[in-house]
This record gives structure tokens, C-alpha cells and sequence, in this order.
């Protein structure tokens, strides 16, 4: 009989996972001894950032990721990273070592005492298989958890499991299939057609699941097609729509009265592939203005459970776009020309405005670059000077948890090979996820991280004013200096001083990582 080693290995290898991001300890290595010629092993220096370059690298492919963890110090390292994972709908599929089973009890050094209940709160589903035999079927439920939930699922595996006999039933996990359908019903359907084509004034609300699954071209068509305004939904980590399209608003503010105004006058809003919605500053008010109907398509079950207001339909919001943009019929309204860029605004003093680094960015950097974004002070700046019109153009932390930025765009690269990729990374926001950079090092991927270097905390000045505590302390951090910190983990960096240095760095192509740092004044979002 096969081991449950050799049964787990061919699984992961049928279903894809053959990249394996992680950090190991003692308790993983009998899972990682003979993988096979196909695997690829990418190893990150610290959990935090193997989570956050695992998250980049199944957004960009599209695909669930194998995540191995080094039981509960190194599953402890990697939740901040998983919060962003989880906002996202990152299907990871993360394999943490434990202990031998008798040694959990007494708590030997390393066992992780009840590990799903450490995970339990952010993954989809969590489980320590009750014997080594279950270990393969427990295996494949986490990776079609994942996959259905899209959500990170977790499990836990005495370490001698791997080398134990899979038992004679282990191998029917090999041939399983799991897939989902989520066209809805032709009555639903119906509905959902005649309330878009008789609304007098619709809107659209575009999540980052549309860009995710691939619907961005999609959602232009529907959009050009019903002729109402476009906004990306409140707390945006993906761009699912052109970001200078005569039709596109902005991104909605995460807050629930300035939402509720910037639908006025309108009679339908439609959500897809959004949760209603992700707040994040408390601006209270009315979540609707009077006679506005709401309607959320989405395929998170529970992000149409948990909405305080709206109709909801569970159900693929690309299905749901085929339907209405046939439903609809073209439309002859012309939809007007993409909106040119304003010039980038200048600061005072030897800094640039961020403004003119992001439009150094547009003009020397390929049409088709993709930006990992981490930095809290520059929302607005960014997309006043940005010009994205492709898909999977711009990735920013789900949930606000730094430490994705510079993990998250090594793992894109890795994901993308074919497309410039770009971190864009504040000073602070850096620190989280820094030993990324070594990672890009080693596999020498032509990844560009631009540095701002504010010396602040921006955002949090920002809101330390909206709080009303403008006194708080801890929000300075001067005398940070990336190109060193780079160099250290192998990344050629440079500092560039002015706005012409750094259009002319930019404008060299190497063909490894390199960071380029540059100074900038303090702005609001
Ligand atoms: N710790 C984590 C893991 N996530 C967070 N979001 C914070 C702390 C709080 N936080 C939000 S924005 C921010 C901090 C610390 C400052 C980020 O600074 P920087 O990257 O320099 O960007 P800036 O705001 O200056 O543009």
C-alpha cells in the first residue's frame, strides 16, 4: 500500500498545487521529503510574508495555493497576512505541521494544542485528521473547501501520519472532482433582467471579485450597455473596471453616509461580486437614500447573509453579467472618450507629491504593468494620476492588514511572468512584509518596489484628525533607509532624488528585483 505521503503528493500534483510557498519547521519536513520532480518549493523568511506572496500568487493565476506552515508559532505569524487573504477570497490551502499525536497532550514542545481552533475564526474550514488514514480525504476537503468557499482552508497533520499506510480507500481521493454551477434559476433570472432594463437611473457597484474571476471586459460591456455610472465598491482590493472610463465614478468611500450620497437620484443600484459593503471609517447615516433599490449578486453566501440592507442573489456574478448585457441589447448611446489625466500636482520643498511619482509611473512604465499597491496616504493621488485599463492591473490588502505589498507583488510576479510587475510600497507599510525581498532576490524576478519615503505614518495622521486624538504618539518613523535594508537581502537599490531621476530610472528595464526609493511629501487619502 502507498504511504499517505505519496497519496497527498499525487493529489496536490492532479489538482495543481504544485507550488508550495512556506517556511518549515521540524514537524513539516517528513511532509516535504520526496516531493516530486514537478513541485516547486518557494521559500519565504518569515510566515507573514509566505501568506502574503501565496495570496498574490493565486489572484494572479487564479488558482488555489498550497501553503505550508510551521505549526502554531508559524500559523500565528501568518494571520495577519490571512485577514487580507480572507477579504480577498483567496483560495489557499494552508498544510501546518503538529506534532506526533501522543505528544499533543502533554504539550510537547511544538505541538499545537488545538489547531483548528487557533485558525478557526479566519479560515473557511479547519481540521486535524482523527488518523493518519483520514489524512489524504482531509487533504482533498481542504482544497475543495477552499476552492467552493473561496476561502483559506487549514489543516493540521501529525507528522508521522506521512509515512504511515494509506489504508486501501486512500486512492479513491485521487479521481475526485468537485466543481460549482451558480447560473441562476430562469425565473430568478427573469427577474433580475426586468428590474435592471426598468430602472429609470441604475448605478453599478463593482467588486474586486468581478476583476478576480476574470470579468473585467465583461463588466465593461454591461456597463456601456445599461449607460449609468460605474463606482468599484468601498475598500477595493482588486480594479474591476478602467479606471479613466467615461462611465467610472471612483471608488466608493468606505464610509455608510457618503455611500448613501453618492447614490442619490438613483432608483437601482446593482452590486456584483461585492459585500454591501466593506466600511471601514464610521460615517453614520442612512445606508439608502429614500426609493433606492439595492440588488447584490455575489457567489460569498455569507456576504449576501450579512448585508444590512439590499436584495441578494448567491450566484456567479459572470453568469449574471452574460445575462443582463444579452438581456439589455446594445444600446445608442454613445459612451463619450476615456478621461485624460490632470497634471500631477508639485510640493513644496525638496520632496515630490506622490501625485508626480505615480505619473512617472504611468508614462515610463508598459500599459500592461501590474501594481501591487501598499501605501494608506496616496489613494487619492493614485487614482487621479493612474490610467489602468487592463485587467488584473492593481492589487491592494483586502482588509487593511499591512504586509501585503511587497510579499504580495513577488508572489504576482512569480504568478504573472509575462506582465511588468510593480510594488508600490509606503515606509511604513515596507517593515511588515520586508523579507519578501529576499525571496525576489533568489529567483531573480524582474519586480520593481518604489519605496515612498514620507517618514510617517500618513494615514494615521489623517485619521488621528478625523478621531479628533491628533497627539497620539508612535507615528513618526525617520531614519529608515530602504536602498541599505534592500541590498542586504540582495536587491540592487537606488535613491532617486528628483522627478528626472527617477523617470530615467524607471525607464531602465533590468532583468531582476530592484527597489528604488524616493522621498515624498505627506498627503491626505
Ligand atoms: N498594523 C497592521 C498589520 N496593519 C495596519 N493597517 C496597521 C498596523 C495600521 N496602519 C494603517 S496605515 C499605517 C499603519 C501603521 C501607516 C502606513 O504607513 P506608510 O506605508 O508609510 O503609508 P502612508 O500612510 O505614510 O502613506
Amino acid at each position: 500500500m502507498p504511504s499517505v505521503r505519496r497519496i497527498a503528493h499525487e493529489f496536490l500534483e492532479r489538482q495543481g498545487l504544485t507550488t508550495v510557498f512556506g517556511n518549515p519547521g521540524s514537524n513539516e519536513l517528513p511532509f516535504l521529503t520526496g516531493l516530486p520532480d514537478g513541485f516547486r518549493y518557494v521559500l519565504g523568511l518569515h510566515e507573514g510574508a509566505v501568506v502574503g506572496m501565496a495570496d498574490g500568487y493565486a489572484q494572479a493565476t487564479g488558482r488555489p495555493v498550497l501553503v505550508n506552515l510551521h505549526a502554531a508559532s508559524g500559523s500565528g505569524n501568518a494571520m495577519g497576512a490571512l485577514t487580507n487573504a480572507v477579504a480577498s477570497r483567496t483560495p489557499l490551502v494552508i498544510v501546518a505541521g503538529q506534532q506526533v499525536r501522543p505528544a499533543i497532550g502533554p504539550e510537547a514542545n511544538l505541538a499545537n494544542v488545538d489547531a483548528p481552533a487557533l485558525m478557526r475564526p479566519l479560515v473557511g474550514w479547519a481540521a486535524e485528521p482523527a488518523c493518519a488514514q483520514d489524512v489524504p480525504r482531509a487533504l482533498a476537503q481542504a482544497v475543495f473547501e477552499a476552492r467552493l468557499q473561496r476561502r483559506p482552508a487549514y489543516l493540521s497533520v501529525p507528522y508521522d501520519d506521512w509515512a504511515a499506510d494509506a489504508g486501501e480507500n486512500a486512492p479513491a481521493v485521487l479521481d475526485r472532482r468537485v466543481e460549482r454551477a451558480g447560473v441562476p434559476a430562469g425565473e430568478q433570472g427573469r427577474r433580475l433582467a426586468e428590474a435592471v432594463a426598468g430602472a429609470r437611473r441604475p448605478a453599478l457597484v463593482l467588486g474586486g471579485d468581478i476583476d478576480t474571476a476574470g470579468h473585467f471586459d465583461d463588466a465593461v460591456r454591461l456597463a456601456e450597455r445599461l449607460g449609468g455610472p460605474v463606482w468599484a465598491a468601498p475598500s477595493l482590493f482588486r480594479l474591476p473596471f478602467p479606471n479613466r472610463h467615461p462611465l467610472f465614478r471612483g471608488v466608493l468611500p468606505a464610509g455608510i453616509e457618503p455611500v448613501c450620497r453618492a447614490f442619490e437620484g438613483h432608483d437601482l443600484v446593482l452590486v456584483l461580486g461585492a459585500p454591501v459593503f466593506r466600511y471601514h471609517e464610521h460615517l453614520p447615516g442612512r445606508y439608502l437614500p429614500a426609493g433606492t433599490r439595492l440588488i447584490q449578486v455575489t457567489e460569498d453566501a455569507s456576504a449576501a447573509a450579512r448585508a444590512p440592507v439590499g436584495e441578494a442573489l448567491v450566484a456567479d456574478p459572470g453568469a449574471v453579467i452574460e445575462l443582463l448585457t444579452e438581456a439589455l441589447g446594445v444600446s445608442g448611446e454613445p459612451v463619450g472618450d476615456y478621461r485624460p489625466v490632470p497634471a500631477p500636482r508639485s510640493a513644496e520643498g525638496p520632496r515630490l507629491h506622490p501625485e508626480e511619482v505615480f505619473a512617472a509611473l504611468r508614462d515610463e512604465l508598459p500599459a500592461d504593468t501590474v501594481y501591487v499597491v501598499e501605501s494608506t496616504s496616496t489613494a487619492s493621488a493614485w487614482w487621479r494620476q493612474m490610467d489602468l485599463r487592463r485587467p488584473g492591473s492593481y492589487y491592494f490588502p483586502a482588509a487593511g492588514g499591512l504586509g501585503f505589498g511587497l510579499p504580495g507583488a513577488v508572489g504576482v510576479a512569480l504568478g504573472r511572468p509575462g506582465r511588468p510587475v510593480v510594488g508600490v510600497v509606503g515606509d511604513g507599510s515596507a517593515n511588515y512584509g520586508i523579507t519578501a525581498l529576499w525571496t525576489a532576490a533568489r529567483h531573480r524576478l524582474p519586480l520593481t518596489v518604489v519605496l515612498l519615503r514620507n517618514g510617517t505614518y500618513g494615514a494615521l495622521r489623517w485619521f488621528g484628525g478625523l478621531l479628533g486624538v491628533p497627539d497620539a504618539p508612535g507615528l513618526d518613523i525617520p531614519g529608515l533607509d530602504f536602498t541599505r535594508i534592500a541590498e542586504g537581502y540582495g536587491v540592487p537599490a537606488v535613491h532617486a532624488d528628483g522627478v528626472d531621476e527617477l523617470r530615467a530610472v524607471l525607464a531602465a528595464h533590468p532583468d531582476g528585483p530592484r527597489l528604488v526609493q524616493v522621498d515624498t511629501a505627506l498627503t491626505t487619502p
